[in-house]
């Protein structure tokens, strides 16, 4: 072999040019063999130490040193090629890449945000025993050892390449890290203000090591801190009621199960007990069985935050926002004579004086989209997955209670059909989810559940006969990655008699694009739960970069929407087409990271305070989107590829909206999430099922 010759660089290069690396005794790794896929630990020849960030830092410009080898994640590497034999070579603990900052002996090899440059391509240069040289393209020069030291911390430099055993490194592949660390234990909080918290955990542990902890609150990422941090200042919102919890990740991208969720409230950074003033100019236009309320903008002391309006002195909805001066009251009695009130309030809670009270009479009948709304029965647990049966009646889940029950919408008449076994919660929104049945349940009566255990999240079918539930459930899907929020969990039959399910991102938003996970997807599935022959990708995948994604709904057309749910900016309701990446985490809605041309935009975007709506169906030509925090039930038009004339409904009526449905008799079924719906604490809701009439 050459690598003593007198111009070892040269020689190299001829390697790499004519593969002779494929002929040299089986190398563990080498510049013809470097698999792109997989994690290296790469060890100096010379001090038998591994190639480490120094401090396990995450900083741009951070120092390279050799270390012990643990290979842990400072220690991990992947290689990135850069075409022409050249590598960038990838940190799995800061995702940064080994770079010289210049071309100079001796400058300090550091880590930093890979920009393609020169000083961040290495060429691999076989040497003896599989090992190699790491050329930098911009210098030319090798990865060296300063002085052959075989310390701990040693300086990591470039110097002109001699081929000695301080330049030489082997490439140690590391088997797939698949197990995730423990969850943070015993999280608590301190120092609370209206402006920041401390938040502190115990280390969580894991087979390779803890990289990053993931802190939220309430599904919301609010900040990622190093492995060696077990605590973080966060930013809060005077007023806020949240809930923190902290998940642990590894190097390989693993997720922990949630830590416990710890309540805050914040209080407010200085007290306001002073009243808006009353709204002024009160005015209500009726038009068919819906009015129109509008007044003039009211003024406070701090600033008002919205207004409540009163119809015959009880609360009919609300609005956001100090400019938020117009409600619509719809679904009300025809021919039929209302007073309307309206009062502002603040941050705080106080409320102005109610306004002049305004008379208006209502019309012959309906003329806009929603005619009516009855409250058939309420709910002590979370309903959550609603469908309509073949002959009337309506199956719902209960998910803490993890039960199915059976409502007779004549009646109100509430009946238990059984219990679905091997369910879990998982402290926030896992549980009994989504329902379904096929066209042809009335000659296969199989109800479909997408459920979470204590490993995960699936899709079952239990026989439902003479109005109850029989039989051990058959498991369709499994493995599903399950966590404390982003569950996804709602199923749905196509036309074309496929099962579809929506899958939230378990917290591990790499998964979305990961299309060897079921987690950030639309799945698409036979009745028996095997993959159809036309998937696209050979696995349940139907469609890609979800990140919360809920609500599922056909068109006539056939054509399937979805609802999803952002992080902190917007939510999106999107056509879900197959194999479509909808490109999360990369980018949110409209925001962030959307340029990619594979990426499929959302066909509308809300702000989450309007947002965060989870079921949505289709009735004729309209889309009805279910909002929680927002509060309101939205109706947008399908017309051709578009969703048009956006309205709103609902607003502040019901609080959170949670499912929506269509009815045997071409209306909606829509229940609430008013109650314990952050918790896996059974029977704690104060939900109701309502049905509504449509018009239009
Ligand atoms: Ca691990
Ligand atoms: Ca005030
Ligand atoms: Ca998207
Ligand atoms: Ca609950």
């Amino acid at each position: 072999m050459a690598l003593r010759a007198k111009n070892p660089t040269r020689i190299a290069g001829i390697v790499v040019l004519v593969g002779l690396g494929a002929v040299l005794p089986s190398p563990a790794a080498s510049a013809a063999t470097v698999d792109t896929q997989a994690s290296y630990v790469l060890v100096n020849r010379n001090s038998g130490k591994a190639l480490e960030v120094s401090g396990g830092a995450t900083s741009d410009g951070a120092r390279i040193t050799q270390r012990t080898r643990d290979d842990r994640g400072p220690q991990q590497w992947q290689f990135v090629d850069s075409g022409g034999g050249s590598y960038r070579i990838k940190s799995k603990h800061s995702a940064l890449v080994l770079s010289f900052p210049s071309t100079a002996d001796r400058a300090g090899l550091v880590q930093s945000a890979d920009a393609g440059r020169g000083g961040q391509q290495f060429r691999l240069a076989d040497s003896a025993g599989g090992d190699v040289r790491l050329l930098n393209q911009a210098s030319g020069k090798a990865v060296d050892v300063l002085y052959s030291s075989t310390a701990d911390g040693a300086r990591i430099v470039q110097l002109p390449d001699t081929g000695r055993a301080n330049q030489r490194w082997q490439l140690v592949k590391l088997a797939a890290d698949t197990t995730p660390p423990t969850a943070p234990a015993d999280p608590r909080a301190a120092n609370l203000t209206c402006s920041g918290v401390d938040f502190s955990w115990s280390a969580s542990s894991d087979d390779v090591g803890v990289t990053f902890y993931d802190v939220y609150h309430d599904g919301q990422l609010m900040t990622s801190v190093p492995g060696t941090a077990l605590s973080a200042r966060l930013t809060v919102v005077p007023g806020a009621s949240w809930g923190l919890y902290v998940n642990a990740r590894d190097a390989a991208g693993n997720v922990s199960q949630a830590s416990t969720t710890v309540p805050i409230s914040v209080p407010q950074c200085q007290a306001d007990t002073e009243p808006p003033t009353t709204p002024t100019g009160v005015t209500a236009t009726a038009s068919g069985t819906t009015v129109t309320v509008s007044w003039t903008a009211a003024t406070d002391n701090v600033g008002v935050t919205g207004y409540e309006i009163l119809r015959d002195g009880i609360a009919a909805g609300s609005t956001a926002g100090a400019d938020s001066t117009s409600f619509t009251d719809s679904a009300l009695t025809a021919n039929t004579r209302y007073q309307y009130q309206v009062r502002a309030r603040d941050a705080q809670g106080n409320r102005s004086a109610l306004s002049t009270s305004i008379a208006v009479t209502t019309g012959a009948s309906c003329a806009t989209a929603l005619c009516s709304v009855t409250r058939v029965t309420t709910e002590t647990d979370l309903p959550w997955g609603l469908t309509t049966l073949p002959d009337g009646q309506v199956l719902y889940s209960r998910r803490d209670l993890f039960e199915i029950v059976r409502l007779d919408p004549a009646t109100g008449q509430k009946t238990v059909a059984g219990r679905i076994p091997d369910a879990a919660g998982t402290d926030g929104e896992g549980g009994v989810l989504g329902i379904a049945v096929a066209a042809d349940f009335a000659a296969d009566p199989w109800l479909y559940v997408m459920h979470t255990t204590a490993t995960d999240n699936r899709v079952v079918r239990v026989r439902y006969t003479g109005g109850v539930l029989s039989g051990t459930p058959q498991v369709l899907l499994t493995g599903i990655p399950r966590n404390k929020y982003h569950n996804g969990g709602r199923l749905r039959f196509g036309p074309d008699g496929k099962l579809y399910l929506s899958t939230g991102d378990g917290q591990n938003s790499a998964w979305a694009q990961d299309l060897t996970s079921l987690a950030g997807k639309v799945l698409r599935i036979n009745r028996d739960g095997s993959v159809p022959s036309d998937n696209p990708f050979g696995t349940p995948v139907w469609s890609y970069g979800h990140r919360n994604p809920q609500g599922l709904a056909f068109d006539a057309q056939g054509r399937l929407w979805e609802q999803e749910f952002g992080n902190s900016v917007m939510d999106e309701t999107n056509l879900i087409v197959r194999g479509g990446n909808y490109g999360w985490p990369a980018c949110e809605g409209t925001t962030g990271s959307c340029g990619n041309s594979g990426f499929v935009a959302p066909k509308h975007t809300y702000p989450v305070a309007e947002g965060s709506c989870s079921g949505i169906a289709v009735v004729r030509t309209g889309l009805y989107i279910a909002c929680e925090r927002g509060t309101r039930l939205y109706r947008a038009e399908i017309s051709g590829d578009s969703l048009t004339d956006v309205q709103q409904y609902l607003n502040g009526s019901y609080g959170r909206l949670r499912t929506v449905e269509p009815s045997a008799d071409g209306g909606l079924w829509l229940t609430t999430s008013n109650y314990g719906d952050k918790d896996s604490v059974p029977d704690n809701s104060n939900e109701s099922i309502l049905k509504v009439e449509l018009g239009r």
